[in-house]
């Protein structure tokens, strides 16, 4: 167990970005950024022992900075999008960027993936933390209230990568954060997600418009959003489905069922490589990488292109401040925001 850090560049504005790589004994490791608390790469070894990246992120800092599609990134204080980029609380309006065809996409032009966190890393028998902290100021970005956020990470001897988030604000403000790391099992981008198993462990999913904003809930019975029994990625990802192609392929919120059973999971057959999700949130938005511009090169010699990964982003239900279908989850003062995900990485 031990935790290595090193310089990973500087920022535009000066700030020293640095990446801690957390180890575990079974020579696996986690490397994470102070900048996002961005997962930069997580090693874990496919069926013959092999340790390969099984996430997508970029060898340089600048590259970060300059395009990262949110790339392993804590994401907040709102995942996904909120629609007409404003929302109201007991009868005040907050307006924020709209970064995303008039929608605020990802806590707004600088959200909680731009920014420093402080970190503090803890070395136990058995697992390896490193504590993040951001207090985001009351109005950054539009959102009222100062928010003090922790996020955890947690990887241990198992292979297992937790998230715990927690937050407090001293006025009523929303918050609902994820991780928004690009899996593919296959290790180091060998073969696209497409060729690789998918299951969610939802009976419902949320409808989306064209702008991927929520209209609806839906049962996934008889549609390829059922992905209740595992099944590959591309089985049904070409339907003649509505659905399917307001959002040019999967990026919708799954309602997951609250029945004790894990959350999701991940196979790729041919490494061995499976992956279980167990989180404490409502929703997992299920991103196919359907707008992944082509070409850029990545770390562990990958290079991008449609559906080279999928992203499963556990939160609460995206705009839910916005949409009668969902409750509202607006924080106050007296309450404090939490939030688990783990991620466990075994071998089939
Ligand atoms: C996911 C999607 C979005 C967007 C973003 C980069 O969260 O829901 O559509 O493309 O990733």
């Amino acid at each position: 167990m031990e935790i290595k850090s090193t310089n990973f560049g500087f920022t535009k504005s000066g700030e020293e970005v640095t990446k801690y790589t957390l180890y575990n004994d079974n020579d696996c490791s986690v490397s994470i950024l102070n900048y996002g608390g961005i997962i930069n790469n997580i090693m874990v070894p496919d069926k013959d022992g092999n340790i390969e990246n099984v996430v997508l992120g970029f060898d340089t800092f600048k590259e970060y900075e300059e395009k990262s599609p949110f790339f392993g990134s804590l994401v907040g204080r709102v995942a996904g999008r909120i629609s007409n980029a404003s929302f109201e609380i007991d009868g005040t309006t907050y307006n924020l960027a709209a970064n995303n065809n008039g929608n605020t996409l990802h806590g707004g032009l600088k959200g909680f993936d731009k920014v420093i966190w402080n970190v503090t890393g803890i070395v136990k028998k058995d697992s390896v933390s490193l504590y993040l902290n951001y207090i985001s100021e009351d109005g950054e970005e539009g959102f009222p209230g100062t928010l003090d956020v922790n996020v955890t990470y947690t990887f241990n001897n198992n292979n297992e990568l937790e998230i715990y988030y927690s937050g407090k604000t001293d006025k009523k403000t929303i918050v609902n954060m994820t991780n928004h790391s690009y899996f593919n099992l296959s290790g180091n981008g060998k073969r696209d997600v497409l060729e690789q198993y998918l299951h969610i462990n939802a009976d419902k999913y949320g409808l989306v418009d064209t702008e991927i904003i929520p209209i609806g809930v839906a049962d996934v019975d008889g549609t390829a959003f059922d992905f209740r029994e595992i099944k590959l990625v591309g089985s049904d990802i070409k339907n003649d489905e509505v659905q399917l192609k307001n959002a040019g392929g999967y990026d919708h919120p799954f309602m997951l069922n609250d029945d004790g059973n894990i959350s999701a999971a991940m196979y790729d057959e041919k490494s061995g490589r499976y992956m279980e999700v167990v989180t404490d949130q409502k929703a997992v938005v299920f991103y196919a990488c359907n707008q992944m511009e082509a070409g850029m090169k990545l770390a562990s010699n990958m290079v991008t292109k449609k559906h080279i990964a999928l992203c499963l982003e556990t939160q609460y239900y995206p705009d839910a401040i916005n949409q009668d279908c969902f409750d509202s989850n607006i924080l106050s003062p007296e309450d404090t925001y939490k939030a688990y995900t783990k991620y466990s990485f075994k071998i089939k």
